[in-house]
């Protein structure tokens, strides 16, 4: 039964990733981000990212949080040769520029997606599962990742994936492949909104 079921798994995480190969040429990071440029103008405010945060089923506080540590961080390093601007706003054709440190290195320089590095997040991590990660081996790999004295980068990994974790793990706190996956093109942010949604309408 045990085997049974973990080779299902298996080939579900598999149709995903056969279903939709992400192109090699094309910026998921960008992908990644547009969820929250809810008005699709290649801008994303602090308050869209509040919104993109709230649709996706977090609570007021979170998303305040968020939309506050995102936009102040990030901001800044999307608008090169720019003014700082009070309202925070992020450009999403320049994402990449954003990109921290201490990571696992699955998006290159340009925000594209590097799939060996991805499959090297499991070869190395995840042990107890090979499709899953559990909170240690999460630890794990954001301590594996870290570059020495690069602060702002252990703060970025560590709340991205602490916070997709609290979200996303299963009731055996178990955070899949697939679910991991789907973070990198946003498809996993679309697919939530779609959830909290029709629960909101029940
Ligand atoms: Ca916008």
């Amino acid at each position: 039964m045990v085997s049974l079921s973990s080779s299902s798994n298996h080939s579900i995480s598999q149709e995903v990733a056969d279903e939709k190969p992400i192109p090699h040429d094309q910026n998921v990071l960008q992908k990644h981000v547009e969820f929250f440029d809810r008005n699709h103008d290649g801008i994303i405010y602090p308050w869209e990212t509040f919104q993109g945060f709230r649709a996706i089923g977090c609570g007021y506080l979170i998303s305040s949080v968020a939309a506050l540590f995102i936009n102040a961080s990030l901001s800044r390093k999307t608008r090169p040769g720019k003014f700082p601007s009070l309202l925070f706003p992020i450009e999403v054709k320049n994402i990449q520029k954003a990109k921290h440190g201490s990571d696992s290195s699955v998006y290159d320089s340009e925000g594209r997606f590097v799939p060996s590095k991805f499959e090297e997040i499991f070869k190395k991590h995840a042990r107890t599962h090979p499709d899953a990660l559990t909170s240690d081996e999460l630890m794990e790999m954001l301590k594996a990742n870290r570059e020495p004295k690069d602060y702002g980068g252990w703060l970025g990994s560590f709340s991205e994936w602490k916070f997709l974790y609290i979200l996303c793990k299963d009731s055996d706190g178990l955070l899949h492949r697939d679910t991991i996956r789907g973070v990198y093109d946003g498809s996993l942010f679309e697919k939530l909104e779609k959830e909290h949604s029709q629960k909101k309408n029940k």
